[in-house]
């Protein structure tokens, strides 16, 4: 039996646990290798492919597929079959009460040379047992080329087949697997985006570029401040050179999968009209930056006009002159484009991630041309007849529910043993601090119908994020400051610990009431090396 390299490397890692896993599995396949050519730098930034859905129903063919070349940055992609060759993470358009049917290929060839750390105390536990044939529904090997999909903010089951990272593994051997959800008829119109989630490998995957966005329609009939503009999605993701990405080394962002100004490469163009507004769409899919959005007329911060954050309308639009995105965060907003002649970009203008933080510094993600011919992306929402989505509204808001209860929580990092990696941790208040692991018992019970106030502080000298599956939180307080006008989110700063005052808390109302959500399912910090590093925590939701 020829076993693949990748095998033969895991298995000096595994003491063969691993070979007995793969049942020659790996030996008998030779998937295929290859990811299209992605944009060149310096060039008009196109939106991605959209595929809307028809008749209530979008049905959508993708093969994930990795390409490694020497010198080049790793490249994970989810591929789509055109009649002009396949493209790569297109938008999937649906309305509020469409059904998605999402067929996953999984092709992935790519191992890095090195695991992750942590790996054999992560995986190992969701080993299936030798021999036994693979029902991706009963987990995996979890490996690097193993791979599932989070569709990342939507309010939809933890299931699998719909949106479960905790049992649901498909390795590359597996046969085409699918995906299968109905948006529901409720749900707030706005950006959400999908992605691996393969507790250990979700960095990887999401820095080789594996991920793309989702639009639930009907904006326009919560915001007609944004009817007829030109659309632009925006997605940023970040590069890692080492592909052992868990370790921290030179990075840059890419736009739309255009590289931003790095080094010697200048950046990626934006045409606009001179003066006319633009509706923007940016989702942060970079695995660790966090943005600070600004558009720039000179030297000059632009106000823009903040209608949605985390898929969901804020309550009243307001003007602001920068966007903080955290690692997964989604903004939605309204540009005016710079008269002509004007040098004008697109940057994150840096962030403070903490003491002992990685560096976050200001970067030019696109240069702003304002032409009169400019190549403007299509006018949103024209003639579109789709049934009026539900807008939230401060009712919908438990801003005066009866908490159900109080739980706090905190992040925190410490060396295994004197001079180890770092580990990561997400701890409930008076339990013991444990890494991560698939077989980890729920750190938090409760049941459909619950409204609960979360307090999670940072204990750590750099910046974490907190995000839930399934559900959206409200953002109330900030280091125990009320927040004026509490938001829907799914993804929230929690700020470093300075290492001498009281830690930095965030306070957030999560909302069980959706008897959908019934299930066990994640919470975990968004920085992705931290995520696989064990900073997460199962919830199990009772039913009613
Ligand atoms: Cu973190």
């Amino acid at each position: 039996m020829r076993i693949a390299r990748h095998t033969i490397e895991r298995c000096l890692l595994t003491a063969c646990l691993c070979a007995m896993l793969h049942g020659g599995a790996a030996a008998q396949t030779t998937p295929t290798t290859g990811c299209p050519q992605r944009p060149l730098s310096n060039a008009v930034v196109k939106n991605p492919l959209d595929l809307t859905s028809t008749n209530g129903a979008l049905k959508v063919d993708f093969t994930l597929r990795s390409l490694k070349l020497p010198e080049q940055f790793l490249k994970e992609c989810y591929l789509y079959e055109t009649s002009s060759g396949p493209v790569e993470a297109p938008t999937l358009r649906l309305n509020p009460g469409d059904q998605l049917e999402l067929t996953l290929t999984n092709r992935l060839t790519f191992v890095p040379p090195a695991p992750p750390v942590g790996f054999l105390a992560h995986d190992m536990a969701a080993m299936p047992a030798p021999g036994t044939p693979h029902d991706p529904c009963l987990g995996g090997a979890m490996v690097a080329t193993s791979t599932n999909i989070h569709f990342h903010g939507l309010g939809i089951p933890p299931k699998c087949h719909q949106d479960d990272v905790l049992i649901t593994g498909i390795e590359n051997t597996d046969p085409p697997f699918s995906y299968s959800f109905q948006i529901p008829p409720d749900h707030p119109p706005g950006m959400y985006w999908y992605h691996p989630h393969v507790h250990g490998f979700t960095t990887l995957q999401v820095n080789g570029g594996a991920a793309g966005v989702l639009i639930v329609g009907g904006m326009e009939t919560v915001k007609p401040e944004v009817a007829g503009l030109p659309e632009r999605v925006l997605v940023v993701r970040q590069e890692f050179e080492n592909p052992d990405s868990w370790l921290a080394g030179p990075n840059r962002l890419t736009l739309n999968f255009q590289p931003a100004r790095y080094r010697h490469r200048l950046p990626p163009i934006l045409q606009m009209k001179p003066g006319v507004k633009e509706f923007w769409r940016v989702a942060n899919a970079a695995s660790q930056a966090f943005l600070s959005l600004q558009v720039l007329f000179g030297t000059t911060p632009q106000n823009l006009t903040l209608v949605a954050l985390d898929g969901v309308p804020v309550r009243k639009s307001v003007e602001v002159q920068s966007i903080e995105l955290p690692p997964a965060g989604r903004a939605e907003f309204i540009v005016t484009g710079p008269p002509s002649g004007q040098a004008a970009r697109l940057q994150t203008a840096g962030f403070d991630t903490g003491p002992i933080g990685p560096p976050n510094p200001t970067k030019e993600l696109a240069e702003i041309v304002a032409t009169a011919n400019a190549q403007e992306p299509p006018a949103f929402g024209g003639g579109n007849t789709i049934r009026k989505p539900r807008a939230p509204t401060s009712a919908d808001m438990p801003l005066k529910a009866r908490v159900t209860a109080r739980r706090a929580m905190y992040f925190a990092e410490a060396a295994a043993g004197t001079n180890g990696p770092t580990e990561f941790f997400l701890t409930l208040e008076g339990q013991k601090p444990k890494m991560f692991t698939m077989s980890s018992p729920p750190a938090v019970v409760t049941k459909v119908g619950a409204v609960e106030d979360w307090t999670i502080a940072n204990h750590a000298g750099e910046v974490h994020t907190f995000h839930i599956h399934q559900i959206h939180f409200l953002f109330l307080e900030v280091n125990g400051k009320k927040l004026t006008n509490p938001e829907w989110r799914d993804t929230v700063i929690v700020p470093a610990w300075d290492g001498v005052g009281p830690y930095p808390t965030v306070k957030l109302r999560m909302d069980f009431r959706d008897p959908r959500i019934a299930g066990t399912f994640v919470f975990h910090c968004h920085i992705l090396d931290h995520e696989d590093g064990g900073m997460m925590a199962k919830i199990q939701v009772n039913p009613k």
